[in-house]
């Protein structure tokens, strides 16, 4: 299958999840600055990077539509696997969607090997203050699988902080393809300071964080990876401080990748947990 077959059930998939015009407007605005960018900026294999290990992210998920089709045709979003039976995504993948209009693919980096596992989706939370106090602020939602998922979670981070070392990864469009083994890359941290600059008025960096090559470009998540994870390698162990958001564009120089910045928000997860179980 093209990338421009699997381009059409993405849209597909997020008509059928009832996503809202405002996701739809995103997506479009992505599109378009990727239809006028240069074409050099999409040559570079996520952008600029690589095909991730299998077990490299144990907790990345795809997050799709259920019905017929390989889940790598059904895969519209990423997520992360933050507990057993709980999934972080991005509010702006599942904001109008019903649990029953959702399906998560967990256990393979490959969406099209037998070793991925689909699993039910028995309740979502959409972030209270997604879009406040600007557009796309506090994008979390979180889902509670009908079933526990046999793969390791990944530990929230906390507590905001200037990271030496970012990485995020997903099934999202490399430039060329939307590709079926996920990829991954690292991306450099942008202040707060220089994202503002980046995006006048359109940032809140209390929920908020930037990352991407101010100056070149070139390494960037895209449509398709958002809800999936942005992660800090500290010491060894893969933190989860953000969730793929938004940003003009994918790896377009003086446009940053913006993410969800779970410190933001981490009490309001735990809140969220805390009345599930
Ligand atoms: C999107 O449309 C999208 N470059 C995700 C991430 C970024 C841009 C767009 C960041 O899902």
């Amino acid at each position: 299958m093209d990338k421009q077959r699997k381009h059409l059930i993405r849209l597909g998939a997020g008509v059928a999840a009832g996503l809202g015009a405002a996701a739809l407007a995103w997506a479009g605005t992505a599109a378009n600055a990727a239809t006028d960018a240069p074409e050099s900026d999409f040559e570079a294999q996520i952008i600029g990077g690589q095909p991730a290990e299998e077990g490299q992210y144990p907790w990345l998920v795809g997050l799709g539509s259920p019905g017929e089709g390989t889940p790598w045709e059904r895969q519209f979003c990423g997520g992360s696997v933050i507990a057993a039976d709980v999934v972080l995504t991005a509010a702006h993948c599942v904001e109008d969607a019903s649990a029953g209009d959702l399906v998560v693919f967990s256990g393979s980096v490959d969406l099209e090997s037998d070793a991925v596992v689909e699993t039910a989706v028995a309740d979502l939370h959409v972030a209270d203050s997604f879009n406040d106090p600007v557009a796309m602020a506090n994008d979390w939602a979180l889902l509670k699988l009908a079933e526990p998922v046999d793969v390791e979670p990944i530990a929230l981070g906390t507590e905001a902080a200037a990271y030496d070392a970012l990485e995020t990864a997903g099934w999202g469009n490399t430039g060329s393809e939307y590709p079926v083994v996920a990829e991954w890359v690292e991306v450099p941290f942008v202040s707060d300071a220089d994202c503002e600059s980046a995006y006048p008025g359109e940032v809140d960096a209390a929920s908020m964080l930037c990352a991407g090559d101010l100056a070149n470009g070139g390494v960037d998540s895209c449509q398709g990876d958002s809800g999936g994870p942005i992660m800090t390698p500290a010491g060894g162990e893969q933190v989860l401080v953000g969730i793929v958001s938004w940003g003009y564009g994918c790896a377009e120089a003086g446009n940053p990748g913006v993410y969800a910045e779970i410190a933001g928000f981490a009490g309001a997860i735990d809140e969220v947990l805390a009345g599930w179980e």
